[in-house]
């Protein structure tokens, strides 16, 4: 047996408490993992619970049916456990928010029938880094990136993101409606405008006039977004299956913390959440350079150190005095970079992001934050070495962090343990690597100059080369190539 509508939770558990049939599809939301799960979702279903209104969402999954099949299963009903530093106990309560999963590679008629259904003014979407495919330097689509070539060749069959955006808003324009805003929820640098220069690009190249409808009909707010969620784990279910009673194979586990700041800009209305705590602003930038840089650059910094060192969790490379030093040297050089923001004292900010490392109930794998470092790197720890190399700055924690980077690009270990780097590069930076010839100078420099990664003023200063070099030398001390 498993959770489905009819379900009322033991009293310990947080029920839906709204009839989910009153409410039709408001938004649909590409990409249905943990995260989505344990904060989108939420806001919209706290909106839902106070409010109402026509917001529940249709998720849709792009590359597997397992998420849709698991949420149907249960008529889209879940449960989220949030677990907090102190209480060994979990919070449970069910989130009603998602209406239904389809999978994209079963069947695309009913995606395209909700994303042309009048009622949807929204698209989210959380489908990691790697799965757009736009030119971050000249803001177009890469014509290499599997899903952009497959679709410009059909783009009436989309299969990647951008393709789907484009042909949803094209069926829109031919049917009279206005465009759904498009907002993008994963961790880029102006997340907003990178969708939006890459969907008119692709427009542009398969339909000019939509590209032109695009643009002056349709918004692209920028997000940033925040809650540490771990990857699902048999141990979670089986603790969600004691406390409900009944198996929930689509429940997540999360951190209390959530954040999400988002630019009020949207072409046909949106549900409250700012009554859900979505704090909406003008511009995102210095929110999301702010998080990009102190939480998920440091958080690299933690999983390649710390999957080097042979921890498994964040919590465990927080426990090992040299790692918590670096992290505090990361989040104060990375802290520097950043220009004030109202409300927010970065120190303040800094101690309680090492308090949500350290939470011991969160069990957040190094490997799984190590994943697709050639599309994390750039915005989490170029960018502000950039920065602080022009401003005469300390460059050592990201010169630190690029070179355990790259000594975890070598797939092994210094236990000689192998792995996969999980990479959509992995294999160029897997070449790179072999090409030095254990030599340091060389392979700092195959990586430096690998194209599209680092920018020109790292490639080009002998200072950050020089620190790379000394942070690697270290590194390799430490972790031998055996
Ligand atoms: C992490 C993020 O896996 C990663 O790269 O840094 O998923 C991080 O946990 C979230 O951005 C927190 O909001």
């Amino acid at each position: 047996m498993s959770i489905d509508a009819s379900f009322t939770p033991p009293k310990t558990v947080q029920s839906v408490g709204y009839d989910r049939e009153k409410h039709g599809i408001g938004i649909v939301h590409f990409g249905v993992g943990a995260f989505h799960r344990a904060h989108q979702a939420v806001y919209t279903d706290d909106v839902l619970k106070k409010h109402g209104g026509n917001w529940r969402i249709l998720g849709v999954s792009l590359q597997s049916t397992r998420g849709a099949d698991t949420l149907n299963a249960q008529d889209g009903i879940y449960s989220l456990a949030v677990r907090d530093g102190d209480e060994q106990q979990l919070t449970l309560r069910l989130i009603g928010s998602i209406a239904a999963v389809e999978a994209a590679v079963r069947n695309t008629d009913k995606i395209f029938q909700t994303l042309t259904n009048p009622q949807t003014r929204i698209v989210t979407m959380t489908v990691t880094e790697k799965a757009y495919g736009v030119d971050r330097n000249t803001g177009g689509v890469d014509i290499s990136h599997p899903s952009i070539a497959r679709d410009l060749k059909d783009p009436s069959n989309p299969i990647g993101i951008i393709g789907m955006i484009v042909k949803g808003l094209a069926l829109r324009k031919d049917a009279g409606l206005k465009p759904y805003t498009v907002l993008c929820c994963d961790n880029l640098p102006k997340n907003g405008e990178i969708v939006r220069s890459g969907v008119l690009d692709f427009a542009r190249r398969t339909d000019p006039a939509l590209a032109e409808w695009i643009e002056v009909h349709g918004t692209f707010p920028s997000a940033m977004v925040d809650r540490i969620t771990p990857s699902v784990t048999p141990e979670l279910l089986s603790e969600v299956e004691t406390i409900l009673g009944q198996k929930d194979a689509a429940a997540v586990e999360t951190e209390p913390f959530s954040q999400w700041v988002v630019e009020d800009n949207f072409c046909d209305g949106r549900p409250k959440w700012e009554d859900a705590g979505v704090l909406f602003v003008d511009d995102v930038a210095p929110y999301e350079r702010m998080k990009l840089r102190m939480l998920n650059g440091t958080h690299s910094l933690i999983a390649y150190t710390g999957f080097l060192a042979g921890h498994k969790y964040v919590r465990d490379a927080m426990a090992d005095p040299q790692i918590y030093d670096l992290v505090e040297k990361h989040i104060g050089a990375a802290s520097k970079t950043l220009t004030p923001l109202s409300g927010i004292v970065f120190e303040e900010y800094g101690k309680q992001l090492i308090e949500r490392f350290e939470n011991p109930n969160i069990a957040h794998e190094t490997y799984q934050i190590a994943m697709d470092g050639s599309q994390k790197m750039p915005q989490r720890i170029f960018e502000p070495a950039v920065e602080n190399l022009k401003d005469g700055l300390d460059i050592k924690p990201f010169a630190y962090a690029t070179a355990a980077w790259i000594r975890y690009c070598a797939g092994i270990t210094g236990t000689g343990k192998t792995y996969d780097l999980r990479d959509p590069r992995q294999d160029e930076l897997q070449s790179a690597f072999k090409s030095g010839n254990g030599n340091v100078n060389d392979i700092c420099s195959a990586f430096i100059n690998l194209p599209r990664l680092l920018p020109s003023e790292l490639q080009e200063s002998d200072v950050w080369i020089a620190e790379l070099e000394t942070q690697f030398t270290s590194i390799l001390k430490q972790h031998p190539l055996g």
